[in-house]
């Protein structure tokens, strides 16, 4: 599996001129146009078109590969797959982008004009969706054969707007005009049962026979977007589902006197694949969210198990060997009962030999601690969906507490504690508590949040199971997050240290031994400076503001989350903006902070936090006092592709959740990957981080979790921080008065009270002072510009650890056992 010697980029499979011809011929034959008439879209789509020919050659390889070798494959199941765009990536990953771009100057066409024709796909909302991305990019690049599977939403994650400061929702219409990637299999359609009864019937030896008679019925429509493999040797699927009425099949069981339950009015086939919840990290309690996450898992495992027995017939015994599931955080743990369901009742195996081949087969990764984003659901619900489901959900309890009997007899306590099922009010079944029971394997995503999930969210299943629990801290794509959206440092790290960085990061550590080199520094700070112009350009774009492109460009990019701290930044914005009003010649160097969050269209207090954010940066980048040693850009509708713009240019990363609160951060990879340096607390992946890059890289503050733990059990009251530090109070009280919303005192209002009267929940006052500190120390490095370009190009050498290969690697290791398939031609 270790990644072989290439010493070149991919070798391209096409020159330019059978590549140009491509283009016209698609112009011409698949598009209707041609050269004269065509505007940038057309351009996008014949590209896009010319190198499908290759996509789909290797995608045709692949398959047949697999086929033939029978071979073991990952699973790897996901509501959210945050893709971006796929054009660049895909030209890059077949060693096509220059030849592609050569092209299409010949025709007169830029090559990053049409780049920016390409919508998105957000089939995501944050870190979680952007990792099953990367973690797919990276098995098809290893050449494990492995296939992602979600749902095909109409609609992805809202457009934002900002109307007068304020965040406003816009649908997201992605494939409007078509999507020249996907390609539609209605020859695997599958069919998903919703709502009804259960009856149960004696089979001839006794055997209690349940059946189940659903009351709607939808179809999965599957959509598959080929993941070309850099290289672009492996080409694996993601398979995406689509909701359809199945009104033909609904009308034979009503015309039969079948029961159609009253319930599917409840929900029309089509609205099930229709939007992504817009929801980051809470537990979204809606039926139609419960009923996405059901359909997509059921139309998987059919999907599974159809390719599965054309292999191996109804021999069951080998499923497990062939397939492993892993489950994105909860969002598909109801395939745990799903293919129960399918075993016992309709292939007809024993309870013990199906939950054998069940815990066998699915492996199960949490990405979070909040105890608000840990899904629970009514049982009430799941019994009026899947009636079915619900009561396997109990067998599998009923059998699990016997096995706590077991371990702690008669402990009550600990039984309610460990149950699937929460008693209360209302009975819930806890999808966390299911996944840890019906998986093999359990992950976190860093060391840290690993650790966490150990002591404090599982330490009873951890002593029952042990060395079920394991981490495997995650990583991004180094060819999306370096390759392709910072091709200036990419071609200087080619010349410094040879091509093969991109399939093995840690050869980046070659570059550690020039980070003192003056000439070298000077070029890798020149890189910077022009990805900061590129980036300059965009804000004078989109929000029509001037930065000093030799300010320092502080970024803060991830959604829009009190636990993320936002508003700790801005209060330290306040904090400096004060100081200049007081003493003009407060000694800064000048700072650029630049934003990019969307916040959940429900979560009030998020979109207050947006709010002020642009209404003071309205008022210092304004203020003529100021002289321009702050500006502030909020870029609206943050998402992939502006990410590709943004981190190239940064120069300080902002990562300043409260400690204990942020799984890992995958954000704060891309960014010192690029050569930004941290300001952070100890959180998430920010430890492994600073441990890669040394403490003399990173700036790191405040308190940690032991720290915060000790704070909230002694009584925490920010009411002291708030009069022990008179800029703290001034701040707070700023926000009260109408001076950033003139006219409108109180508009910011919530802010300060969420800190004050609603007891700080995260601690933003008790870190103030620390995070103000670090930002002092940041700007004196920066300062000395040799010992800043060092500490960049040390970030950059010491990413290594970060890559989603490795991530892979471990994940196969630790996991998956999986082993590579060399692709036949
Ligand atoms: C998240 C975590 O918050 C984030 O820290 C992590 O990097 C990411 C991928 O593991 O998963 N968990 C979660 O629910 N969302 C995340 O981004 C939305």
């Amino acid at each position: 599996m270790n990644a072989k010697a290439t010493k070149t980029q991919p070798s391209p499979v096409i020159d330019k001129a059978a590549f140009k011809a491509a283009v016209i011929k698609h112009l011409h034959c698949t598009l209707g146009t041609d050269e004269n008439k065509a505007n940038n879209h057309a351009w996008w789509k014949a590209t896009c078109a010319a190198i499908q020919e290759q996509v789909l050659e290797g995608l045709r390889k692949t398959q047949k590969s697999h086929y033939l070798n029978d071979t073991r494959a990952v699973h790897y199941f996901s509501a959210e797959f945050l893709m971006g765009r796929l054009l660049s990536n895909n030209l890059q990953n077949f060693g096509l982008f220059d030849v592609a771009s050569g092209a299409l100057k010949e025709l007169g066409v830029e090559i990053s004009d049409i780049l920016e024709e390409e919508p998105d796909m957000a089939l995501g909302n944050g870190g979680l969706g952007r990792l099953a991305a990367c973690f797919i990019d990276s098995l098809a690049t290893m050449e494990l054969p492995a296939i992602g599977y979600g749902i095909h939403y109409e609609h992805g994650l809202f457009r934002q707007e900002i109307k007068s400061g304020a965040q406003i929702e816009r649908p997201d219409s992605w494939r409007d005009y078509g999507n020249p990637w996907e390609i539609c299999r209605p020859e695997s359609i599958q069919e998903v049962s919703l709502y009804g009864y259960v009856e149960t019937k004696y089979g001839d030896n006794g055997r209690v026979l349940k059946e189940w008679h659903p009351g709607s019925i939808v179809k999965g429509v599957p959509w598959d977007i080929p993941v070309v493999g850099y290289e672009g040797k492996t080409v694996n699927v993601l398979r995406l589902w689509q909701s359809e009425a199945s009104d033909y099949f609904n009308w034979d069981v009503f015309n039969a006197g079948g029961y159609v339950d009253a319930q599917r009015e409840n929900v029309s086939a089509e609205t099930i694949s229709k939007v992504l919840y817009p929801n980051d990290e809470t537990e979204a309690g809606k039926e139609l969210r419960l009923i996405q996450q059901y359909f997509f898992c059921s139309c998987s495992l059919k999907d599974i198990i159809r390719r599965y027995k054309r292999a191996h017939g109804d021999d069951w015994s080998r499923f497990a060997d062939q397939v492993v599931i892993q489950l994105n955080d909860t969002h598909p743990a109801i395939s745990i009962p799903e293919l129960m369901r399918i075993l016992v009742d309709r292939a007809e195996l024993g309870w013990d030999e199906a939950w054998g081949i069940c815990t066998k087969v699915f492996a199960y990764t949490n990405h979070t601690l909040l105890p608000e984003a840990l899904e629970k659901w009514p049982a009430r619900m799941i019994e009026k969906i899947l009636p079915r489901h619900l009561e396997i959900i109990y067998e599998i309890n009923h059998r699990f507490m016997a096995e706590v009997d077991k371990k702690w007899p008669g402990d009550n306590a600990m039984k309610a504690k460990l149950s699937i099922i929460e008693e209360g009010n209302e009975k819930m079944v806890r999808m966390g508590h299911l996944s840890v029971i019906g998986s093999f394997a359990v992950n976190g995503v860093a060391e840290m949040h690993s650790r966490l999930v150990k002591s404090s969210l599982f330490p009873e299943f951890d002593e029952l199971y042990p060395g079920k629990l394991t981490n495997v801290t995650n990583g991004i794509t180094p060819r999306r997050w370096l390759k392709a959206c910072n091709p200036a440092l990419s071609k200087l790290i080619d010349k410094k240290i040879g091509e093969d960085w991109p399939r093995d990061l840690d050869k980046l550590q070659g570059l550690a031994k020039f980070a003192s080199n003056k000439t070298f520094q000077k070029q890798f700070m020149k890189v910077k400076l022009e990805n900061k112009e590129l980036l300059a350009e965009e804000i004078r774009k989109s929000l029509d503001i001037e930065v000093d492109v030799n300010a320092i460009f502080d970024v803060q990019i991830k959604r829009l989350h009190e636990y993320k701290r936002q508003h700790l930044a801005l209060l330290n914005i306040m904090a400096l903006y004060r100081r200049i009003l007081e003493n003009p010649d407060y000694d800064m160097h000048p700072r650029v902070f630049v934003f990019g969050a969307k916040a959940a269209p429900g979560y009030k207090l998020a979109k207050d936090i947006i709010f002020a954010i642009n209404k003071v940066a309205d008022k210092i980048n304004n203020d003529p006092r100021v002289n321009n040693k702050i500006k502030v850009a909020f870029l609206p509708n943050y998402r992939v592709s502006l990410a590709e713009k943004m981190i190239p240019a940064a120069d300080v990363s902002e990562q300043i959740s409260t400690a204990g609160k942020e799984a890992s951060g995958t954000g704060n990879m891309k960014l010192a990957l690029n050569g930004a340096v941290t300001i952070g607390t100890l959180d998430g992946a920010n430890v492994e981080i600073a441990e890669e890059v040394g403490d003399d890289n990173i700036f790191i503050f405040g308190l940690t979790v032991e720290e915060v733990n000790e704070l909230k059990a002694n009584g925490y009251n920010p009411h002291d921080y708030y009069y022990k530090d008179p800029e703290i109070k001034a701040v707070l009280d700023w926000l009260e008065t109408d001076y950033f919303t003139p006219g409108k005192p109180g508009a910011l209002v919530s802010i300060k009270q969420s800190l004050l009267d609603n007891g700080d929940p995260y601690m933003v006052l008790a870190d103030f002072r620390a995070y103000s500190d670090a930002q002092i120390a940041v700007d004196a490095a920066y300062r000395d510009k040799e010992r800043w370009a060092e500490m960049a190009i040390i970030n950059t050498a010491k990413m290594g650890k970060f890559t989603s290969d490795r991530s892979i690697r471990d994940y196969v290791e630790r996991v998956w056992k999986l082993s590579p398939c060399k692709i036949e031609s």
